[in-house]
């Protein structure tokens, strides 16, 4: 079988479960604002590498923007005013971005999403994200949007528990996921990420994972 990668369509929305959906190319139409402004954002916010509370440093290396930022150290995972880095507040969540957000929740049925966190984590070839649920926030009526740039990622959506068997979706550049609802604290992670070559991000995966933290 032979596949023509250049005209193959992909549906403008899946449902993945209860309350999550998967949006190929959502953010395709951002790309020419958002990339120039995250390759900015990234070179005057080199990403870091967060270690757990278990002592070990996660492959991924993160940076955030919003009035709160997701961090992680020895005492435990949580969300900061600043940046433990340099002491500073995060830079502000531009309209961009807020805009993308929004359009994407409001797609996969979420009215009024106004995030205040926007984590930027890189993947270099062989960073990978175990599964795990995303409950540091305090209201989980909010969904969680999640936009993937660069290389592809094989994401891996569960359940409630971490044993529910993931289903493993095939992330491309532009591709945003949403869940909330029923499946806001659903089990979920990122594959080890393979070595390639992107056009616009190069040998790397780029991933914001937009919340509303507070
Ligand atoms: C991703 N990240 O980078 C997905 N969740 O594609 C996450 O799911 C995530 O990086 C909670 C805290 C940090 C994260
Ligand atoms: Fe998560």
């Amino acid at each position: 079988m032979t596949t023509d990668l250049f005209t193959e369509q992909r549906p403008d929305v899946i449902q993945l479960a209860a309350g999550a959906c998967w949006l190929p190319g959502f953010a395709l139409p951002a790309m020419d604002t958002l990339w120039p402004y995250l390759q900015q954002h990234l070179a005057s916010n080199p990403p870091q590498r967060m270690m757990t509370p278990m002592g070990y440093f996660m492959s991924v290396q993160t940076s955030s923007l919003g009035s709160l930022g997701w961090v992680s150290d020895a005492q435990g995972y949580g969300y900061s005013a600043t940046n433990p880095v340099t002491g500073e507040p995060w830079a502000p969540l531009p309209d961009m971005i807020l805009q993308l957000a929004a359009a994407a929740a409001n797609k996969a049925g979420y009215a009024d999403f106004v995030p205040d966190s926007c984590l930027v984590n890189v993947y270099a070839p062989g960073s990978k994200m175990g599964l795990h649920q995303d409950k540091d926030e305090q209201d989980f009526s909010q969904p969680i949007v999640s936009v993937s740039l660069g290389l592809p990622a094989t994401f891996l959506f569960g359940g409630k528990t971490r044993s529910d068997k993931p289903v493993k979706i095939p992330l491309q550049h532009g591709d945003v996921v949403v869940w909330g609802g029923p499946s806001r604290r659903f089990y979920h992670g990122v594959n080890t990420i393979k070595p390639g070559m992107h056009p616009l991000t190069g040998n790397r995966r780029i991933n914001l994972t937009l919340r509303r933290a507070g």
